[in-house]
């Protein structure tokens, strides 16, 4: 999973509202409304009375700057009463269980969680990041029961994506550079949904037969204006963005793409729905 950088999500606090509407545009949902349907609940089921503390944490390469603000105002956009802790790592723990949390996130360089204190759900980026895009590629599609999704990039992003999918009927292929992870994934997802994926070992064949695509990889710019037809949608949850600068005008109002917001959002209703 590629680590965030400042400039990457210093803009989303100001922009959540435009981007809410450019959502409802694309898929007819709204932020919360997308990570409901993700979390396989409803708006209204979800417990707002929870507060939210966003722990900063030092170890490895250390503070994003402006990451757990940004993700304190997703979930305070969202709804929930968030903060940021003080203190930052055990302190910051401390700090939120003294100040009646119910809700902790915070990452390393490896995880990045959400924890419900009282009801012990546990949520992760990556899985839940892969879910909330299938969702919203569900709905921006119109349905992907019976659809061909070719799914680029088989990490824990693509895994998520890949066992959401399934559950929502959909015909998947995947290719990653490494094949090996593509068959790891395939076997996943068939012991776990009895689902059948497709291996892709030619990447730009795939590109070009598949008219809905998950880029779920770490790569810059190799999706290219002859893969995009009309009828192409794309998610993208990964940074950097794999479309490039000349494909983009061609599937912007079909590219759904964030550094932060979809995933975030399905982790907090994750481990705040009711039962
Ligand atoms: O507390 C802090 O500021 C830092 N310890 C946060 C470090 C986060 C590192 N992880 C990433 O940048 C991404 N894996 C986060 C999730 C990306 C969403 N697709």
């Amino acid at each position: 999973m590629t680590r965030l950088k400042t400039e990457d999500i210093c803009h989303i606090k100001a922009s959540l509202e435009k981007y809410n509407r450019d959502l409802i545009a694309k898929t007819g949902a709204t932020l919360g409304q997308i990570a409901a349907y993700a979390a396989e609940t409803r708006e209204e089921k979800v417990c707002r009375n929870f507060k939210v503390a966003v722990i900063p944490l030092t170890c490895g390469r250390g503070i994003i700057e402006g990451f757990t603000q940004t993700v304190a105002s997703i979930t305070g956009f969202l709804g929930f009463n968030s903060f940021v802790t003080k203190n930052t790592d055990a302190g910051g723990v401390a700090e939120a269980v003294e100040k009646g949390a119910e809700i902790l996130m915070m990452a390393d360089d490896d995880k990045f969680v959400a924890i419900n204190r009282v009801t012990g759900r546990v949520s992760d980026n990556g899985e839940a990041t892969g879910r909330g895009y299938a969702a919203a590629l569900d709905l921006m599609t119109g349905g992907l029961r019976n659809r061909n999704v070719l799914i680029l990039g088989a990490g824990p992003v693509g895994k998520g994506a890949a066992l959401a999918l399934a559950r929502l009927g959909a015909k998947i292929s995947v290719y990653d550079v490494e094949p090996g992870c593509s068959n790891r994934l395939a076997e996943e997802v068939r012991e776990k949904t009895g689902i059948t994926v497709r291996i892709e070992e030619k990447l730009d064949r795939a590109l070009l037969v598949n008219k809905i695509i998950y880029d779920a990889t770490p790569t810059p710019s190799f999706i290219h204006k002859k893969h995009i037809t009309p009828d192409t949608f794309i998610a993208a949850p990964g940074i950097p963005l794999g479309v490039d600068g000349e494909a983009l005008p061609e599937v912007a109002g079909r590219l759904l793409h964030d550094p932060l917001e979809i995933g975030v959002a399905t982790m907090i209703y994750d481990v705040c729905r009711q039962a």
